[in-house]
């Protein structure tokens, strides 16, 4: 027994030696490094330049299964993701990428809207007969014939139809589609209201590939931008920031007809609160307007005693204005609702403003509201003395929920 085991031990080591020496015999578990191409499963040689099978090689260049690759150029990388390879000329390397993807929006565009696409793959995309739409489906731009884009190049379409452009708006809140010629959906991306407001755009980043986010510095035709660096808390208003520490962008508890109180600066300095506003006495007020249906304005009594409306003034912000005639009263703690077309003669806009004076002229009330935000009502809460805010049912005549 102990002669064979000594034989056994000489073999061992004959045959490392001649492995050493020369090329490799093919065997499976040849853990010597050599230059010359195994064709086995050798799972650490770190030089053969024809192992197919080596998942630690970082040198071989025809590696198809290879996750750690790092030595470029892999040019026949075929095994995704290799995430640390940077240079492999079979790109993708990560997740494979859409190649024509919708890279930017402008929603609230200056004069017009637009899309941008952005062909992020490595060869050039034949667009004719795709289509881009918004949310509703009976929205369609199909691109024509011959409309092509190259590998890294931008087109950005327009609403602008009488160009050559699309022919519906796009909303605040809003989405757009991209199919190819076989109406196969192929990017789609969907915002909110103020995620693309006027001045900047809804778009990717990092370019062509990130995720959408309001982009602040549009890009048409270009590469996205990235925002600029911002810290809450510093004082100073930056990026994406609508308020930080005492800077509200001069808003006050008052912009949204509180008594008094103060705002707070909320969410990483992207949102005000009016949680620690304060309700204001009761008196006569504007209650609640809408910009939805045939634009009311209603007045509301806080006071313990009926008031006489004849001579006061109503306006809004084109200084458009009616006097109320004799006659139009407000019991305590009642309602009066003036209607366009029967009351007053102007509209009520998507964006406008309320004011009330009294028969001096002196201001009794006012409010003011931004785009969308009287529909469908914007109104008092806590009724009559609290701040408005865009409400969810309109409560003509009555107290506001
Ligand atoms: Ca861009
Ligand atoms: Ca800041
Ligand atoms: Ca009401």
């Amino acid at each position: 027994m102990r002669f064979h085991a000594f034989r056994f031990a000489l073999t061992g080591i004959a045959a490392l030696a001649v492995t050493a020496c020369s090329d490799d015999n093919g065997s499976s578990d040849d853990t010597i490094n050599d230059t010359s191409g195994d064709v086995d499963p050798d799972t650490s040689d770190t030089a053969d330049t024809s192992d197919t099978a080596d998942t630690t090689d970082s040198t071989d260049s025809t590696d198809t299964a290879d996750t750690t690759d790092t030595a470029d150029p892999d040019t026949a990388d075929t095994a995704q993701p290799d995430t640390t390879d940077t240079t492999d000329t079979n790109v993708p390397d990560t997740t494979p990428l859409l190649a024509v993807v919708i890279n930017e929006v402008a929603a609230t565009g200056d004069p017009n809207d637009w899309i941008e696409l952005y062909n992020a793959g490595a060869s050039t995309v034949d667009l004719t007969g795709w289509l881009v739409r918004d949310d509703d489906a009976t929205h369609a731009f199909v691109f024509g014939a011959n409309t092509t884009l190259a590998a890294g190049a931008y087109l950005v379409i327009e609403r602008d139809p009488t160009n050559g452009g699309f022919d519906f708006g796009l909303g605040t809140a809003d989405a757009v589609l991209l199919y190819d010629a076989s109406s196969t959906l192929v990017d789609s991306t969907s915002w909110l209201t103020g995620q693309s407001p006027a001045g900047a755009t809804w778009g990717r980043f990092p370019n062509g590939s990130g995720m959408f986010k309001t982009l602040l510095a549009p890009t048409r035709g270009a590469a996205n931008v990235d925002n600029p660096a911002s810290t809450c808390g510093n004082g100073t208003l930056e990026g994406l920031e609508i308020c930080d520490t005492n800077d509200f962008m001069g808003l006050s508890c008052a912009t949204w007809g509180w008594g008094g109180g103060t705002l707070e600066c909320l969410t990483n300095c992207t949102q005000i609160g009016q949680s620690k506003c304060t309700a204001r006495a009761a008196g006569l007020v504007i209650n609640e307007v809408e910009s939805d249906d045939t634009d009311r304005i209603e007045l509301y009594n806080g006071t313990a005693a009926t008031l006489d409306l004849a001579g006061y003034t109503v306006l809004d912000d084109s200084a458009n204005s009616f006097v109320l005639p004799a006659g139009k009263t407000i019991a305590a703690g009642g309602y009066l609702v003036l209607e366009r077309d029967i009351d007053h003669t102007f509209g009520l806009g998507d964006a406008d403003s309320v004011e009330l004076l009294d028969k001096s002229g002196t201001r009794v009330d006012f409010i003011a509201w931004m785009r969308g935000q009287a529909i469908p009502a914007y109104c008092r809460t806590p009724n009559g003395t609290g701040g408005f805010r865009t409400c969810d049912e309109q409560t003509f005549g009555n107290p506001n929920l």
